[in-house]
């Protein structure tokens, strides 16, 4: 692994994306704006925020039918852009998965009439061409399936300790039957199993919002990783003080260089959502991402742009323009 993770130290530069059936409503449900309807206003946590039952989210994926979805496109822009890594939503807190999964029907091949798998397409594209390829799991909120049981049991034993219980992220409108145990033993390990017996050339595993998870989950799921591939670079996001490399918070660069002793990562969006946004134009300027990526490189970090396609497989023209820009001067500017 610590050759993985010198390796992971010199990307420098990568690409992030939020793709899942959030693109559909893109921030907008029955005619109000996520942000007047609640926080937070990414668009990728609308069933959250609108408080959308989850069998008429789960109709969302009848819908789902990006005919302009293109792997190679997606795979060149980044290349173009002068970045060297790609790690996409395989699935996000709405618990659909954009792979094929035995686990899970809830999947972009079983559940839309799209049929494709998107994960798949852009893990050959990847290899097509050599840019090193990692998927976001969203290990425990599972808003279908999963952690608003979690909620409940961590929030039995805070109870009686008098303690305060964080309810973020949980499902709390329409919470599923299932145990957070069942959960983790049905779904979310086997399907962590999953991406990484059949991505075999997976370099890294972005786990998020670890929530109220104990030591022993994040340590299970590492473990899980561990396992089949030693060799894929565990984001912190897994919890608990685990994972290889640091990320210093959404949209965030460290003040110094020092802050962090392990390699660590910047992630950061375009406009002010991970997931489509319709109405959101407010891109960032070539200067803004130019400063961005020599802030964050200059101090040792990498840094990873968030695209979030639309819900007919389209990149916003702007943040075609800007990347393709970003890497002229990049190349234009490469020592010799
Ligand atoms: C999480 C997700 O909830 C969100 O939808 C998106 O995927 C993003 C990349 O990650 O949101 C977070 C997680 C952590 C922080 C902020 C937003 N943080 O530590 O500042």
């Amino acid at each position: 692994k610590a050759a993985a993770l010198a390796d992971f130290r010199h990307q420098k530069f990568g690409m992030f994306i939020h793709w899942g059936l959030y693109a559909i409503p893109g921030g907008v449900w029955e005619g109000q704006k996520i942000e007047t309807l609640g926080s937070p206003s990414v668009a990728e946590w609308i069933q959250l925020v609108a408080k959308i039952p989850r069998s008429t989210y789960a109709d969302l994926a009848k819908q789902f039918n990006p005919g302009s979805f293109d792997a190679d496109e997606i795979v060149k822009m980044a290349k173009n852009a002068g970045m060297k890594y790609l790690v996409v939503t395989s699935k996000h807190h709405d618990g659909f998965t954009m792979y094929d999964s035995r686990i899970s029907t809830f999947n972009v091949v079983q559940a839309t009439p799209f049929k494709r798998d998107v994960i798949q397409e852009l893990y050959d594209a990847c290899i097509r061409h050599e840019i090193d390829f990692g998927l976001y799991y969203s290990h425990n909120i599972d808003w279908k399936d999963g952690s608003d049981a979690q909620y409940a049991v961590t929030k039995a034993q805070h109870d009686m300790l008098d303690k305060k219980t964080d309810a973020f992220g949980a499902n709390l409108w329409d919470p599923s039957a299932n145990s957070f145990a069942s959960y983790l033993n049905e779904k979310a390990i086997p399907q962590v199993q999953e991406i990484l017996q059949r991505f075999k050339k997976l370099k890294y595993i972005w786990f998020d919002m670890p929530g109220l998870m104990t030591e022993e989950q994040s340590f299970r799921f590492y473990k899980t990783v561990y396992d089949i591939n030693p060799k894929v670079i565990v984001s912190e996001r897994i919890g608990n003080g685990m994972g290889d490399y640091a990320i210093p918070g959404d949209n965030r660069i460290p003040v110094d260089n020092k802050a962090f002793s392990s390699p660590w990562e910047a992630i950061g969006t375009f406009n002010h959502s991970w997931g489509y946004k319709s109405y959101d134009q407010d891109w960032k300027s070539i200067d803004e991402l130019r400063y961005w990526l020599l802030e964050i490189c200059s101090k040792g970090g990498n840094y990873m742009l968030n695209i979030g396609p639309d819900a007919k497989g389209e990149i916003a023209e702007q943040v075609k323009q800007n990347l393709s820009i970003l890497g002229d001067w990049l190349q234009t500017n490469k020592e010799a």
